[in-house]
């Protein structure tokens, strides 16, 4: 390893990365130790200010694009090189944790802090990206600013999202970034040597093993849907069962078939509803219409493809009495990671003398859009009993500064190459 990435990383200071923590804990906070700080909202708007205002106070360049994604610049002695990018995202679940994005975000500000006060240059210059709505919580899908930062998704595509109260995507979108003039404007798929990103494991494997650090080696699949089963309301005491087109009934009917679908012995295989939303909500009306999530998971890629390929037919066919409409929202492969840079973390990992192990992501991130356009890996530390998308999520001081620790002495590595 450099010694000036050595030297670099010695200065990640445990204490000013925890009390960061604790300052973005606020934003967004909720009973039990949980935050909800959804993707574009006016918690989002304050951490994105509160972020700023600490870039503001060293010698960083602000960079923001048309969807919001904020950019933390470091200058490289080379001005026209491709950066090398690390990050994560300031969004949370509804009843999320401290840790979950927000860590990769601050870990590499911390990195470009510790680079600083180590006096070091770097040929590329590093940036920080604070990715818009990882989570997907609020406006579906998910990744929605790594995947329109690289192209994965025009813009245009997702502007008329709306959330659950109605709220419409680019009415959100135009408050936020009206909340940061400062930023300067950035375009989609800025060239990238790099990307590493570094966030909480969410699964219990480090703490298991007792390793600090996980060299992350890829993701597995995934795929979202939408599905609105649409029928006819009708009065709960008079209507025959016969006569109902009953939109919650055939609802259940298609999630048992999708529960038969990704029964799974091994457990390998994710399926989860974590949205419904029903019309008329009436305890004794008939259900007019069911609008209802689909995430299935899966790291084998044919079989991921299969299981997704089978959710249409599937629905239509155990659907009954309604209409059915079928919209697919979200189409990841699994995505291995690239070996070299993987290779840099495991190496800076050695010689800063953690315990570690290679393991492959349960949960998505925007590394995987970012794998698309450049070298990426990530890097995990444990969360306590693996618990994630909780407010009980938890994780050490000491484990989030060795994961930063790594990560600013893996940047310069790379960043002089
Ligand atoms: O859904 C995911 O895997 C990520 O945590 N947003
Ligand atoms: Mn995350
Ligand atoms: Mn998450």
């Amino acid at each position: 390893m450099r010694e000036d990435a050595r030297d670099a990383a010695l200065r990640v200071d445990e204490q000013r990365l925890w009390q960061r923590h604790a300052e973005m804990a606020k934003i967004g906070a909720i009973p039990g130790n949980g935050v909800n700080r959804a993707a574009l909202s006016k918690e989002d708007i304050v951490a994105r200010k509160l972020l700023l205002s600490w870039a503001a106070k060293r010698n960083f360049t602000i960079g923001v694009d048309a969807i919001g994604n904020l950019f933390i610049r470091r200058a490289g002695t080379d001005a026209d090189a491709a950066p090398i990018m690390t990050g994560s995202h300031m969004d949370t679940q509804p009843r999320g944790g401290r840790f979950d994005g927000i860590y990769g975000v601050l870990a590499g500000f911390e990195a470009l802090e510790a680079m600083d006060e180590a006096g070091i240059k770097t040929r590329r210059p590093i940036e920080v990206v604070a990715w818009t709505n990882e989570e997907g919580g609020r406006f579906a899908p998910c990744t929605m600013g790594s995947m329109v930062f690289t192209g994965a998704r025009p813009l245009a595509d997702v502007l008329d999202v709306t959330d659950n109260e109605g709220v419409i995507l680019k009415d959100a979108l135009a408050q936020t970034l009206a909340a940061t003039p400062e930023a300067k404007q950035r375009e989609f798929k800025s060239p990238a040597a790099g990307y590493i990103e570094v966030h909480i494991e969410q699964g219990p494997l480090l703490e298991n093993a007792q390793k600090t650090i996980g060299v992350v080696t890829g993701i597995q699949g995934l795929r979202w849907f939408n599905i609105e089963v649409s029928g006819k309301t009708d009065h709960a005491g008079t209507t025959p069962l016969a006569l109902r087109k009953d939109a919650v009934r055939d609802s259940i009917a298609i999630i048992n078939a999708l529960t038969e679908l990704t029964h799974d012995p091994a457990d390998v295989t994710r399926f989860t509803v974590g949205r419904m939303l029903v019309t008329p909500n009436s305890p004794n009306s008939v259900a007019s219409h069911v609008l209802f999530s689909v995430d299935i998971r899966h790291p084998d890629p044919q079989t991921i493809a299969k299981l997704g390929a089978a959710v249409e037919p599937l629905a239509r066919k155990a659907a009954k009495f309604c209409e059915v409409k079928v919209t697919p929202t979200l189409h990841d492969d699994p995505c291995v990671f690239n070996a070299d840079v993987a290779g840099e973390i495991e190496t800076a990992t050695r010689e800063l003398d953690l315990p570690y192990m290679r393991l492959s992501s349960g949960a998505s991130h925007d590394a995987n859009y970012m794998s698309r356009v450049c070298p990426t890996a990530m890097i995990f530390v444990p969360c306590e009993k693996g618990v994630s998308h909780n407010e009980a999520e938890n994780a050490t001081p000491g484990d989030l500064a060795a994961g930063a620790r790594v990560l600013t002495a893996a940047l310069i590595q790379l960043a002089n190459k």
